[in-house]
C-alpha cells in the first residue's frame, strides 16, 4: 500500500515539473522599410514606402563613395508618393506611413492619394535576404529550436530555453528582442503561447517592437473577440463563407456546430476550424537545414533524339541551367559543383558533374560547366528526361567571406558575371553508361 502512495506521489511530482509548452512567433517589424532605413537614417519616423524601381543616382553614389556616403542625401532629395508615375504596389510601409492608412499590397497610386507625402523606396533584396539569416541565426544561437516562416518571421521552441518559462516567456522574448537589436539595429514582436496558432495571432498584438503572452485561459477574452480571418489559414474565400454563415469572430466560430462546418467545409477543414476556434494546435516545430543541393529536371512529352531534337535539347538545357541559377540567386547561395542527370528511353540513368575552382550563381556560367558535363555521356540513345543541378553550396555571405580572405586565394568565389575560370578540377560519373561510348553530339 505504502509503495504504492509513493509511487502515485513521484508521478504527480513528475507531472508537476514538466515545463508547459511555450511557442513563440517572431515577425520583423515593418522589414523592408527598416533594412532600407538603416542605410538613410535621416529618413527615421518619416512616412516611408517600399517599392518601385532602383534609384540610379543612390548606385552611383554607392558605387563611387560606398554605404556612408547615403546617409548624407539630404531628406529633400528623396522621390515622393506624389510624383511617383506607374503601376506598382507598395511591399510595406513604416509605421509613420502605415499612420495614414497606407500599407502592404496597396497600389501605389491608392497610396499616393492617402500620404502623397510619403518616401519612395525601392527594396534591396539581397540586403533583405542578408539581414533576414543575421536575424535568425542570432536566434538560433540563443533558441536552437527555431522554424523558418519566411524572410521575416519564425516560430521558436521556448519550452526548455532558459527563461522560457519565466513570465510566460517574456523574459526570453524580451532577451531576443534585445541580441536581434544589438546584432541588426532592427526591431521585431513576439508572441508567446501554448501553440504555433496562437502565438502566431500574439506577435501582432503589440506591433511594433511588442512581446505579448497569451495563456490558455486568455482563450475567450483575448481571441474570441477577434475576426476569423485572424486564424492563420483562414483567407479571404473561407472567411466570406463563414461570414455568410454568419460567423464573424472566433467566438462564434468556436460556438458553432462542427457538423455544420463540416457540411460546408468538408470533414477536414470542418474539423480544423472548429479546433481552430478552440485554440488547439499540435503542430511541431521544424527545424531545416541548410540545403546541400538545388536542382531542376524535366521529363519530356517525347523521347528526344540529342541529333535530330538537338536544336529543342539545347534550349531546355539552357532552361535548366537559367532556373537553376535564378533558384541560387533568390535563395542567396553559389555553387561550386555543377552535375546533368539523364534518363534514357530505356529508363537507365546517367549522371556527371564537375567542381569547377570557383564558385559560381550565373547562369551562363552553370550553363559552361553542364555543357562540359554533357560532353562526357553516352548520347546515341533517346532522352526521356534531362536534369541540371547545383551542389557544393555556400551562402553568398560564406563565400565573400572566403574570397576576402588572403590567405585562402585558391577558394575564390567567381565573379557572379564571370566566365567559369578553370574548371575540371575534378570530374566525377556514376553512370550505368560506358563512358567510352561518348560521342561529340553536343546540344
Ligand atoms: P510582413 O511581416 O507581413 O510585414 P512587415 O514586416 O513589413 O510589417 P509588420 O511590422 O506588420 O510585420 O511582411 C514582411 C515583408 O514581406 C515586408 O516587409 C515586405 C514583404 N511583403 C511583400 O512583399 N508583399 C506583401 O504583400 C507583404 C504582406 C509583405
Ligand atoms: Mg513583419
Ligand atoms: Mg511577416
Amino acid at each position: 500500500m505504502a509503495s504504492r502512495y509513493a509511487c502515485r506521489v513521484s508521478e504527480i511530482s513528475t507531472l508537476a515539473a514538466a515545463p508547459i509548452r511555450r511557442i513563440a512567433h517572431l515577425d520583423m517589424d515593418a522589414f523592408y522599410a527598416s533594412v532600407e532605413l538603416l542605410r538613410y537614417p535621416q529618413l527615421k519616423g518619416l512616412p516611408v514606402v517600399i517599392g518601385g524601381a532602383k534609384r540610379r543616382v543612390d548606385e552611383a553614389l554607392l558605387a563611387a563613395q560606398g554605404e556612408r556616403a547615403l546617409r548624407f542625401i539630404p531628406v529633400t532629395e528623396f522621390p515622393l508618393l506624389k510624383d511617383y508615375v506607374g503601376r506598382g504596389v507598395i511591399t510595406t510601409a513604416s509605421y509613420a506611413a502605415r499612420q495614414f492608412g497606407v500599407g502592404s499590397a496597396m497600389g501605389m497610386m491608392k497610396a499616393a492619394k492617402l500620404c502623397p507625402q510619403a518616401i519612395v523606396l525601392p527594396v534591396d533584396f539581397e540586403e533583405v535576404r542578408r539581414y533576414s539569416r543575421l536575424f535568425k541565426s542570432t536566434i538560433t544561437e540563443i533558441a536552437p529550436l527555431m522554424e523558418d516562416r519566411g524572410i521575416d518571421e519564425v516560430y521558436i521552441d521556448f519550452t526548455d530555453v532558459p527563461g522560457g518559462q519565466r513570465e510566460g516567456g517574456r523574459v526570453l522574448a524580451r532577451l531576443i528582442q534585445k541580441a536581434i537589436f544589438e546584432a541588426t539595429a532592427l526591431t521585431c514582436s513576439i508572441g508567446v503561447a501554448p501553440n504555433k496558432l496562437l502565438a502566431k495571432m500574439a506577435s501582432e498584438f503589440n506591433k511594433p517592437q511588442g512581446i505579448s503572452i497569451v495563456y490558455e485561459a486568455d482563450l475567450e477574452s483575448k481571441i474570441w473577440p477577434l475576426r476569423c480571418r485572424k486564424i492563420n489559414g483562414i483567407g479571404p474565400k473561407a472567411d466570406a463563407n463563414l461570414i455568410a454563415l454568419n460567423i464573424q469572430t472566433i467566438g462564434e466560430l468556436a460556438a458553432a456546430d462542427p457538423a455544420l462546418l463540416i457540411r460546408h467545409f468538408g470533414k477536414s477543414t470542418g474539423a480544423w476550424l472548429h479546433e481552430a476556434a478552440w485554440g488547439r494546435d499540435e503542430r511541431h516545430i521544424v527545424t531545416e537545414s541548410e540545403p546541400v543541393s538545388m536542382s531542376r529536371e524535366t521529363t519530356f512529352e517525347r523521347d528526344l533524339d540529342a541529333v535530330r531534337d538537338r536544336a529543342a535539347l539545347g534550349k531546355i538545357f539552357t532552361e535548366l541551367c537559367r532556373k537553376v541559377s535564378a533558384d541560387l540567386q533568390r535563395k542567396g547561395y553559389v555553387a561550386k559543383t555543377i552535375g546533368i542527370k539523364l534518363r534514357y528511353e530505356d529508363f537507365k540513368i546517367a549522371t556527371r558533374d564537375l567542381t569547377a575552382d570557383s564558385y559560381t550563381a550565373d547562369g551562363a556560367t552553370i550553363r559552361q560547366l553542364a555543357g562540359q558535363c554533357l560532353k562526357r555521356v553516352a548520347l546515341q540513345k533517346k532522352l526521356r528526361l534531362l536534369g541540371v543541378r547545383a551542389s557544393t553550396l555556400l551562402t553568398v555571405e560564406q563565400a565573400q567571406a572566403i574570397e576576402n580572405d588572403p590567405k585562402d586565394a585558391s577558394k575564390r568565389p567567381a565573379k557572379q558575371s564571370g566566365r567559369a575560370q578553370a574548371a575540371t578540377l575534378s570530374i566525377a560519373s556514376n553512370s550505368q553508361e560506358d563512358p567510352a561510348q561518348a560521342t561529340d553530339q553536343l546540344f
